[in-house]
């Protein structure tokens, strides 16, 4: 990797799978999109959310408590490794995930684009704070006292976060690293594309085949905790 520079790294939810926390669209029975029993769509867009407030807020509750019972893997600890150790360039990790597993191995150039568990959003004031209680009753915005918290997570339907500061790793990307995703979500899925169009080298760290691999230059089976750390070191 010696004569690149910058390095741009996307992570999914199967950086995580082996720390005990479901991916979305493989723990399922084969039905596609089930999720802890739910599909995905009746708890993770707006529509829901207005539909049938309790019933998120529960199953996002439940999520935060079984995260925090999880712990960063080899994968997490390794891509951690290779932003502290990288030199002559940069590493940022865009990850979809929204637990906080890369911030605790040590990730610091690191963009949550689909949100944070911890966190929760005020619509009404547009503040957002640290996740400490379940948010099923409805309770009250430390900031501005209405009952407008929600998930500080980005549903479908909604504009990922920090899209510029993506578009700016991206625009001097020389080497793009895909890492346990299935490439059906999109912008994360396009961003191979947008790498290949940049004239970066493109590379996919998964257990199998993703949707978008054939835009990769090379790709690596195996299960993240093995093919991560071989790769960095
Ligand atoms: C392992 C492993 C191991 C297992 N080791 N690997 C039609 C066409 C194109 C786009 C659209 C369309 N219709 C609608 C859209 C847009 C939509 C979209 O993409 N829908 C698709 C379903 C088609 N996207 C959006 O709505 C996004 N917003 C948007 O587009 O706004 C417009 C806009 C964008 C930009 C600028 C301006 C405007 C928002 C997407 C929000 C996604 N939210 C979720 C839910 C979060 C809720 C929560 O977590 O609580 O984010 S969906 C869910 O999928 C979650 C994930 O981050 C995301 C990606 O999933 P991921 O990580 O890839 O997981 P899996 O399970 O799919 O895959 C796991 C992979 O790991 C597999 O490949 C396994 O093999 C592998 N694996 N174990 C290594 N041990």
């Amino acid at each position: 990797m010696s004569h690149l520079r910058n390095i741009v790294i996307l992570t999914g939810a199967g950086v995580s799978a082996e720390s005990g926390i479901d991916t979305f669209r493989d723990a399922n029975d084969g039905r596609g999109g089930l999720w802890e029993q739910h599909r995905v769509e009746d708890v993770a867009t707006p529509e829901a959310f207005a539909r049938n407030p309790g019933l998120v807020q529960r199953f996002y509750d439940m999520r935060r408590a079984a995260i925090q019972t999880k712990q960063p893997n080899a994968a997490h600890h390794a891509l951690a490794r290779l932003e502290a150790q990288w030199r002559g360039g940069t590493v940022t990790l865009i990850t979809q995930n929204v637990d906080d597993l890369h911030d605790r191995a040590g990730s610091h150039n690191l963009i949550h684009m689909h949100g944070e568990h911890l966190s929760v959003w005020c619509t009404a004031c547009d503040t957002r704070h640290r996740w400490t209680a379940p948010l099923i009753d409805g309770p009250a915005c430390p900031t501005c006292a209405r009952p407008a918290l929600r998930p500080d997570i980005v549903w479908f339907g909604e504009v990922p976060y920090r899209m510029d500061d993506i578009h700016q790793a991206m625009r001097d990307v020389d080497l793009f690293v895909s890492i346990g995703t299935s490439g059906a979500v999109y912008p994360a899925a396009g961003l191979v594309r947008m790498a290949r169009d940049l004239g970066a080298q493109t590379l996919e760290l998964n257990l199998e085949r993703s949707q978008g691999s054939a835009w990769f230059h090379e790709s690596r089976f195996g299960p993240a905790t093995q093919v991560v750390p071989v790769w960095v070191d």
